[in-house]
């Protein structure tokens, strides 16, 4: 049942007790993003009063030096992440090569940072300045050096590797979604307490979609196969409830959270001009992968599932189509039939 005063970091650490061997480390880490997260949706909330959009190195009305926020935003989780002493490394979409961290020195002994964090840290990029949701999207995995700073090696696992993964909207309200493999569940910034509270547990996406979220505009550099999907879903059917609803805000975060909750598919292809697609798989489709599968959803390159693919470099892109299992099967079987 959902407790009304579950908080985040009650939940988690509950989840880990489950875990003898547990240190509690991830618990930690995962409590020091969310408050990086309510340090950012803050600024989100405050953008427009104090006038900071866009202007990178230009004073606010104090006389402060302000950022942009997706500068912003990265700044607050890399130094969380840093201060927090539970990652070797932090990789983030706004920087090009990974920030490696020595073990702290505590209690007169080194203790090993076990954890990788990867985020995306204002994604939605194009809907920052136009007032409509963005999020921050973390993912988590346990290193595979002994110890000591990062490697690259500990920041290049497949997707199947992640411990940890979520994303945060900034939108109508302020929402956080996670999983460490055992469900997803949601939480909801209660700001009069500065706490996210548990609003859903244990959440499933349906198996079948009645919406489709794609860049329509994109249409004339699709693949034939991809182009027939589309055009399929918006065909009249009664017994497949066709045409589709299109829903589509250009954030993913937001495009993904409601196809989550009422069934759906997003879709960013590949087409003629990127021909590996436009979105991270390290930043951005990993994680929210790991999630829609633990929710029962699907997740796939076109051809093949995203958490299975081997990374190559930090900023890889890949074709994306996620959502409702039905829906990613069927546009797998079109894609296929392009060959
Ligand atoms: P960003 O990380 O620079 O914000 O880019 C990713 C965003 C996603 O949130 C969204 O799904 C996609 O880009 C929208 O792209 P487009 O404007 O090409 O439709
Ligand atoms: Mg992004």
């Amino acid at each position: 049942m959902v407790s009304r005063f579950t908080t985040f970091y009650r939940h988690i650490v509950e989840e880990e007790r489950k875990y003898p061997e547990a240190t509690g480390q991830l618990s930690d880490l995962l409590a020091d993003i969310a408050l990086a997260c309510k340090v950012i949706s803050l600024e989100v909330n405050r953008a427009g009063l104090i006038d900071i959009l866009g202007f990178t190195g230009e004073e606010n009305i104090q006389g402060e030096q302000v950022k942009k926020l997706d500068v912003y935003a990265n700044d607050v989780l890399t130094n969380v992440m840093k201060q927090g002493g539970h990652i070797c490394a932090v990789c983030s979409e706004e920087e090009e090569n990974f920030i490696p961290i020595d073990d702290k020195f505590t209690e007169n002994k080194y203790v090993t940072n076990k954890y990788i964090c990867h985020f995306d840290p204002l994604d939605g990029s194009s809907n920052i300045e136009v007032n409509v949701s963005i999020g921050t999207i973390f993912s988590v995995y346990k290193r595979v050096t002994s110890s000591g700073p990062g490697a690259l090696e500990d920041c290049l696992q497949k997707g199947i590797h992640q411990v940890a993964a979520g994303y945060v909207i900034y939108g109508s309200s302020t929402v956080l979604v996670y999983t460490t493999g055992k469900g997803v569940h949601v939480f909801t910034l209660d700001p009069s307490v500065g706490e996210f509270l548990l609003s859903n547990e244990n959440v499933t996406i349906p198996k079948k979609a009645k919406t489709f979220s794609v860049n329509e505009g994109n249409f004339c550099k699709w693949s034939g196969g991809m182009k027939k999907y589309v055009s399929y879903l918006k065909e009249i059917d009664s017994e497949t409830s066709r045409p589709y609803s299109s829903r589509y805000i250009g954030s993913l975060v937001a495009d993904f959270h409601r196809n989550l909750l009422y069934g759906g598919i997003f879709m960013y292809p590949a087409d003629n001009k990127n021909i590996n697609g436009k979105l991270r798989l390290m930043y951005e489709a990993n994680p929210l992968s790991f999630i829609v599968e633990q929710a029962g959803g699907k997740s796939s390159d076109g051809n093949k599932r995203i958490l299975d693919i081997e990374p190559k470099s930090l900023h890889q892109r890949t074709p994306l189509f996620i959502g409702s299992s039905d829906e990613v099967t069927l546009i797998e079987k079109y894609l296929s039939e392009d060959l």
